[in-house]
Formats: structure tokens, sequence, C-alpha cells
């Protein structure tokens, strides 16, 4: 091997080889010919690229190819197009996957209800974007450790987090683990492997590839999963995690709801290239677009996902694509940017819940009877949640400062002290009786 004349370079070529050969468990033939000069002439050996010569002056062009495939398991009827990717999920699974679904739906409706009637502050509804949320949860191990941007309620509720404690949170009231010092929606578990939502947007993508880099260190098995909007993969913060997450080699599954707005921003304002998923192999990061809408898609691409994470810990993108059928948040209001059609055929044609539902149908695993009985049941425990979390009353004002620090700082003990003087010398003035005496 032409490599192998020489001496200390050559020594120190083959140490290069050898840990080449590992990191990329390439063969030896391919790995050496990367360092032998002879061979410099037929393909560059420059460091971190895999390229061949060309004489042809050329630009790559982004337009080069047609776009990255979406992956879809059903068609818009609900029927499974081709019987090898059927996931051939039972009856049980099915039917939990579209009770979630629709009790989240049931959820966001009251929870917006209760917003605009001024009962709570503000609120995010998960309208179109059920199926990226259970076919995800639903592909997991329930240990698995996930890190949501705010639109991810559904997979909270695969997991089991009760109506009662959406509803405290939302509230802020004395049930809130948070005790109403975070915005509504802004839940978090330890119980669920769900860790609690940051509002300055992508936050949780570094922090999910430290977690992962953990877990890989710790060889546990699990993997991380991160969501994140496709117009939160614009911030610095994405494209650190991103590559972070491949030259670390974490088991980390990056996941996009890429449902076409940030905001009032639509995609064709965002982004250049082939939306989200163009980026991974950019990365170096194995990737798959896939119709959100369609819950089966999802979950056989998270289930392969944590497959590939887990056995060979590297990071996967997936890029659901999908469609924000409400407004942004309480605070936005979306038919000043898009037109009620456009809305209106996503939501009458395009719906992850109907086209489960048509595919329940036609196994027989769901029918009219049951649809009615579970919608008043749904709607009965949403109810009763939500007036249980309106009569609790708030978590006690001093809780503010005694649950925060082990022991009270001076500067905060201070401020306790002459907000306690102050409360007490203004009781009148404040709603004091709506507020738990002790934290
Ligand atoms: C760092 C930062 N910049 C701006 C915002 C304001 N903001 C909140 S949500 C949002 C849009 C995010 O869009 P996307 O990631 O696509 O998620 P979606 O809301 O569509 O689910 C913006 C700009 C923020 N929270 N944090």
């Amino acid at each position: 091997m032409a490599v192998l004349r020489g001496s200390w370079s050559t020594i120190s070529a083959l140490r290069r080889g050898l840990f080449c050969l590992k990191r990329h468990k390439l063969q030896p033939a391919t790995c050496f010919r990367a360092f032998s000069t002879d061979l410099d002439e037929e393909q560059p050996a420059f460091p971190g690229s895999r390229s061949k010569w060309t004489e042809k002056l050329e630009f790559v062009q982004p337009d080069l190819y047609d776009g990255i495939p979406v992956y879809r398991v059903m068609n818009r009827k609900g029927e499974i197009i081709d019987p090898a990717q059927d996931p051939k999920l039972d009856e049980e699974t099915c039917t939990k996957m579209y009770q979630r679904m629709t009790l989240l739906n049931t959820m966001d409706r009251i929870m917006y209800e209760s917003q605009r009637q001024g009962r709570i502050s503000f609120y995010m509804t998960n309208y179109g974007e059920e199926g990226t949320h259970i076919g995800s949860a639903a592909a997991l191990d329930e240990h698995d450790l996930v890190y949501g941007q705010y639109r991810e309620a559904g997979v909270l509720m695969w997991r089991g987090f009760p109506l009662d404690r959406f509803m405290n949170q939302c509230y802020g009231n004395e049930g809130d683990m948070g005790k109403g010092r975070q915005m509504p929606v802004h839940y978090g578990s330890t119980e669920h492997r769900f860790v609690t939502i940051s509002s300055p947007l992508a936050t949780q993508m570094p922090q999910a590839v430290g977690s992962a880099y953990a877990f890989k260190r710790a060889q546990n098995g699990l993997c991380v999963i991160c969501y994140f909007g496709e117009g939160t993969s614009s911030e610095g913060d994405a494209h650190a995690a991103f590559n972070f997450s491949a030259t670390l080699e974490c088991p980390v599954i990056f996941f996009c709801r890429n449902n076409g707005y940030a905001i009032s921003t639509p995609t064709s304002e965002q982004y250049r290239g082939d939306g989200v998923a163009a980026r991974g192999p950019a990365y170096g990061i194995a990737t798959i677009r896939v119709d959100g809408n369609d819950v089966f898609a999802v979950y056989n691409a998270t289930k392969a996902a944590r497959h590939i994470v887990t056995s060979e810990n590297r990071p996967v993108l997936i890029e659901a694509m999908t469609y924000r059928i409400g407004h942004h948040s309480t605070s936005d209001d979306s038919s000043a940017y898009r037109s009620v059609d456009e809305v209106r055929h996503w939501d009458s044609t395009q719906h992850p819940i109907a086209r489960l539902r048509a595919h329940m149908v036609s196994k027989g695993y769901w029918d009219e009877a049951k649809e009615k009985q579970w919608k008043d049941d749904c709607k009965r425990q949403v109810m009763q949640s939500f007036a249980r979390a309106e009569r609790r009353q708030k978590p006690a004002w001093k809780a503010m400062f005694t649950d925060v620090y082990d022991n009270l700082p001076p500067h905060l003990k201070e401020q306790y002290e002459y907000m306690e003087a102050h409360v007490k010398e203004y009781e009148d003035h404040y709603p004091v009786k709506n507020f738990a005496k002790e934290g």
C-alpha cells in the first residue's frame, strides 16, 4: 500500500486512518486512500470533505433536485396505501390514539374559550397538529426524555399527564407545580419525563443535545426527543444543536413540526431551501420528511428514528409537515395574514383526526354510537376538571420568595418583609382571600 511508504508521517497517517476507520466504520481501502499522497491527484484529501475533483466551473444550485419526499402511510381517506407500511396497531392502541387526539382537541376548545372570557391570561391551541404529537409519543419508550417547545400538549396527554394538571397550570392555581410563575401552557413534569417549557425559542434544543450526550455516556438505552417549530429552526441555537448532536454522536430525535407559519410569517418568507429536512444531511444527520397529518406515518418514522438513535448513537431529524389550524396563540388573529379558505381547506380535507377516524371505521374499531358517547364523556371530563381548577385558590404569594432558594438570600428577605408589610397595610385593595395563606 502506497500509504505505508515513509516513516514518521506514515505512522501518523496510519493512526489517523485507524481513527477514521473506527469513527466512520469504513473499510480500510476507503479510509487509507484519503491519506495517500499518491492518490491525492485522483481524489482530494482535504480534511472535512468527501468530494471528487472537478474541472467544471459550476455552482451547486439549490433547486438541483425535486425536494425530499414526504413519507406517508394513509391517504386522505384513511386508507393504507402500501400494506407493507401498515404499522398494524391493534384496536386498543388505535382507540387510545384517537381518544387522546380528541381529548386534546376538546381541552383546547374549552381553554381557548376560557381565555376569551378572561378566566385565564393566555392559551395556545394545538388544532391540526394532533397527529404529530400522538404519533411520535406513541412510538417512544415512556422513559425517553421530552423537550417540547410549547405546542406539544398531546405528548404529555399520551403519557397520562392528568387533565387537572393541565388546568391547574393554565390557571396558575395552588395545584400548579410551578405555583403560577410561568405563563399558561408552560407545562413540565418530572414524572412524565417532560422538561418544563421555556418561552425563548430554541432554548430546548442545545439542552436536549446535552441530555442526549449524558444518556450516551450513561448507556441507558434511552433517547431524547426535541420538538420545535420550523420558525424556531432559524434560531442560532437550532444550528448549534444540530451540529453538536452530529459531532458528539448523541441519541436525540429532532422533531420539527412544520406547520406553515411562525406566527404571521409564512414558510415562504422564512427560508429559501427545501424546508428544514434539507438541512439534516448538511449537518451529517439522518433525515426523513413525513406527513404530520398521518398519525401512522409519524408513528413509523419516530419508531425507526428511535431505533437508529439508540442503536447507533447518532441524531435523526424528522420534519413533520402539518398545518396550524388555530391562531398562533390567544394574542394572535390569523385572519390578518391568511385567508379563511386556506384554513378551511386544511381543516376539512387534511385533518389528522378525521383521517384516523376514517381508518378506524373501516376496520370496525369505531362507529357513530362510540363517537357520540366518547364526545359526551370527553366534554364532561374537561368541564369537570376546568370547574375544579377554577375553584382552587391561587398559590400563597409568599411562595414567590420561599419556594425558590433553599435559604432566602438577604436581598429577597428584605423584599419579602417589604411586601408582607405592604399587603397587610393595603389588605382591602388586594383579593387576598383568593390566595392560599401558606406556600
Ligand atoms: C427568542 C425568541 N424570539 C421570538 C419569540 C416570539 N415568538 C414566540 S412564538 C414565535 C413563532 C415560532 O414559530 P414556530 O417555531 O414555527 O412554532 P409555532 O408557533 O408555529 O408552533 C415567535 C417569533 C420568542 N418567544 N423567542
